[in-house]
């Protein structure tokens, strides 16, 4: 007992320290030196020649790898239970867009699960092709509009957004606005949907709380070691808004681009490879477990994601803690699994934690994958400058500023998904 109590004070005390003096490297000279895998070339070192052995062979044994090592795989099927229209109006946007409001129900084991999809789409008698993107605070922060319903869910604190007690009110409607140019994106003949995150998993260190829950079976706490974190549940929950599109007579569900900033960056990516129903993927500012490569080890680390979030991704992922040369995957071959839909990566230059070089890396290395289909990739390997896009297959761009959405992003991803998917 006493050597118990005396390892883990050990233990605990040289986490801290380890902590305490872990600096993020932003050096590009001390980035290790690093081989990174073909993703033309199989586990057991075969060359992929042919679209033909990249789908039967090469993609699902990457996909399959990043299932048990990284996000985790969804332990079985959960299929919408009912779809509520919580509310609907042909009104909305002074007029130009109709607005839906509709809730879906998960039930399982006696557990169930509710989230709510706010729908914009432009008035026209054709289906409509929508970017579909979860949000951080709520529903009723990315827009001024009045009727958007209120999450009840837990929610983060943020006193400058008006959030306290883990609760949404009135005070917080509109406050993240700026990071959503929905009138240019009806005004181009898209539609828009939005989920807030929390209803699908709140972000806690708790896998109690959301839809693993549903799956447990006795007094299982959390997922098995392969199985999925919080990342893995929230790019499930994006699915189940595409089971939902697919009954919906106003949408072209052939046309859905997923996306997502930061955290919801690395989720929009991990649920385009999880799921080709999704048209593309765009993927913002996304940084480690993102676009950007984990073996540069620039910014924001393994160690350091699993250790600040525990719960995004699967228990195994802590085997390559301060191990990034086990990995025998990386990051341009997540890219890779979204192959040939269209892929856009973002990056901020001021956003060095989330390595800008390197998801600049991450997506010019998908290219080859995109070359065996006759797609464009990122042609030169060296980064754009800034606020000068790359608009292919794979698009690319830095610009200027910090970690945010912004407008001019939006402008580049509706000028890209013109070309290539509406
Ligand atoms: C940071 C985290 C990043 C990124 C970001 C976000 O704290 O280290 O990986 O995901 O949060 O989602 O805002």
């Amino acid at each position: 007992m006493i050597r118990t109590v005396f390892l883990l004070l050990f233990a605990i005390f040289f986490g801290v320290v380890a902590e305490a003096q872990w600096k993020p490297n932003y050096d590009e000279s001390k980035v290790p030196e690093f081989k990174l895998p073909d993703p033309l070339k199989t586990f057991s070192g075969k060359k992929v020649r042919s679209v033909k052995q990249w789908e039967k062979k090469r993609r699902p044994e990457i996909l399959d790898y990043y299932q048990q090592n990284i996000y985790g795989e969804v332990p079985g099927k959960l299929a919408i239970s009912s779809v509520d229209v919580l509310e609907e109006s042909s009104n909305a946007y002074g007029g130009k867009a109709i607005r839906k409001q509709v809730e879906l129900s998960f039930e399982k084991n006696k557990q169930s699960l509710h989230f709510t999809i706010l729908i914009y789409l432009p008035k026209t008698d054709k289906k409509v092709p929508v970017f579909l993107g979860y949000n951080f605070y709520g529903n009723h922060t990315i827009t001024d509009d009045v009727n958007v319903l209120i999450s009840t869910a837990w929610v983060d604190n943020n006193p400058s957004f008006g959030i306290v007690n883990h609760q949404l009110t009135e005070q917080s409607r509109g406050v993240r606005t700026n990071r959503w140019a929905i009138e240019k994106m009806l005004d181009a003949g898209f539609g828009f949907a939005t989920i807030y995150y929390g209803e699908v998993d709140p972000d806690t260190n708790d896998l109690t709380d959301g839809v693993q829950r549903l799956f447990y079976v006795d007094d299982q706490q959390q997922p098995a070691d392969n199985e999925w974190g919080s990342i893995a549940a929230w790019a499930w929950g994006l699915s189940r808004a595409m089971d939902y599109f697919e009954q919906d007579e106003d949408i072209d569900a052939s046309k859905v681009i997923v996306f997502g900033h930061s955290r919801l960056g690395k989720t929009s990516l991990w649920a385009g490879a999880n799921d080709q129903r999704f048209a593309g993927v765009i993927s913002n500012n996304s940084g480690c477990g993102g676009a950007a490569l984990f073996k540069r080890q620039f910014g924001e680390t393994i160690w350091r994601i699993n250790r600040s979030f525990p719960h995004w991704f699967c228990d195994n992922f802590k085997n390559f803690n301060n191990d990034e040369k086990k990995l025998v995957v990386d990051q341009h071959e997540l890219i890779a699994l979204v192959a040939p839909r269209p892929v856009y990566v973002a990056s901020a230059e001021e956003d060095q934690w989330a390595d800008p070089k390197g998801e600049f890396m991450g997506a010019y290395y998908a290219g080859p994958v995109y070359e065996l289909y006759g797609k464009k990739g990122i042609q030169n390997d060296t980064q754009p400058p800034v606020n000068k896009p790359i608009i292919n297959t794979v698009a690319y761009h830095i610009r200027s500023g910090v970690h945010d959405v912004t407008d001019f992003d939006w402008e580049q991803y509706i000028n890209w998904a013109q070309k290539f998917i509406q």
